[in-house]
């Protein structure tokens, strides 16, 4: 073959491997009038283009994956650092798409002055307040939708003890959903959670959790499932659907905010299949209930995901693999996608 039909061979057969406009899932998910979404790493947005090209084609609705974390963001009392975060809002701004803020409340990244500095409870409040504020403020009217708090129940049901329960006491989260609402009244507030998916004594502790908030009126609108599971332990469908209108019922938006399936390395087709099975049935359960308002997967490529370092001997775990191909759960999710259009 000679330069030219070579190139146009790749070209084409790239054409081939890219969705048509209509068919992407952003596309799909507007016809399907909920959202899909990824979270991402800024640091690699700012540096490759085939992965900022991936998220801006297939997604209408970004995480940042650590941008907004307590110590990315505010790393001395007095500094705060937005150029993360501000380079995210550009970049979803240019390509029409809904920024979550992740995370206001959470016990884990948080920066060394704050855990070692040793502060009252009415300080710890103060510092709570004004950086829930600093950063609601700042985006109000460009950020939609706030995890506010993450991860407060432990895997018993119980309240969490936690750096916030322990300095401030358990009024923390009300606490915190107050001071969000107060700096952007329009916000989508969420409490965001991962094992209680389905059944079981977490799920009930997330419930419990949630409906004494609601009836405390404090202004929370919406729970996120997580959903970061493996094959073997994936929460059976007909539950998920379940909990979410159990959520549902007590005026609650259940969103899937962090899905992603670990496959054993190295994985194979059937273990791809299984898991494009399991994307198919939590995306149903989510087009199931009306109140679900959006499926996020934590990451978009294999190539950058938290699996292989957290879960060492695991991986594989998103919709597009280390090339940015889609994979078998890609199509599963395009095909639920479709199905559910009228
Ligand atoms: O993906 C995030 C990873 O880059 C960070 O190092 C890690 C720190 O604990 O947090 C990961 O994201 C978590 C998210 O913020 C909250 N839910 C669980 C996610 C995976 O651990």
């Amino acid at each position: 073959m000679d330069w030219r039909s070579l190139a146009t061979a790749a070209i084409f057969s790239c054409a081939l491997a890219l969705p048509a406009a209509a068919e992407t899932l952003r596309a799909l998910a507007q016809a399907a009038n909920i959202r899909i979404g990824a979270a991402v790493d800024i640091p690699t947005l700012n540096k490759d283009p085939a992965y900022a090209q991936l998220l801006a084609r297939e997604f209408n609705l970004l995480t940042p994956e650590n941008a907004l974390k307590f110590s990315v963001v505010h790393p001395q009392r007095d500094r705060y650092d937005f150029s993360q975060a501000d380079a995210l809002l550009a970049f979803a701004e240019a390509h029409h798409m809904q920024v979550n803020g992740h995370v206001l409340v959470w016990h884990q990244q948080l920066p060394d002055w704050l855990t070692q500095g040793h502060f009252s409870r009415d300080e710890l409040k103060d510092i709570l307040r004004e950086h829930i504020q600093t950063l609601v403020t700042r985006y109000r009217g460009r950020i939609a939708s706030w995890d506010v708090a993450a991860e407060a129940v432990a895997e018993d049901g119980r309240p969490r003890e936690t750096f916030w329960s322990r300095g401030i006491g358990a009024d923390y989260l009300a606490l915190a959903f107050r001071w969000a609402h107060e700096a952007d009244p329009q916000a989508r507030l969420r409490y965001n959670d991962y094992g209680g998916e389905g059944g079981g004594a977490k799920s009930d502790g997330i419930y419990d959790l949630v409906a004494d908030l609601r009836w405390q009126g404090v202004p929370i609108s919406s729970v996120g499932l997580q959903m970061h599971v493996a094959i073997a332990d994936a929460p059976r469908a007909a539950d998920v659907r379940a909990n979410m209108q159990r959520l549902a019922a007590l005026g609650l938006e259940p969103d899937i905010t962090e899905m992603d399936v670990m496959l054993k390395q190295p994985s194979n087709a059937a273990a791809l299949r299984a898991q494009a099975g399991v994307y198919r049935d939590m995306l149903q359960a989510c087009l199931a209930v009306a109140q679900c308002r959006s499926f996020s997967t934590w990451g978009a490529t294999d190539r950058y995901s938290w699996i292989p370092e957290f879960f060492p001997g695991q991986g594989t775990a998103l919709l597009f693999d280390e090339e940015y191909r889609p994979k078998p759960a890609y199509y599963s999710i395009r095909r639920a996608l479709k199905a559910s259009l009228p």
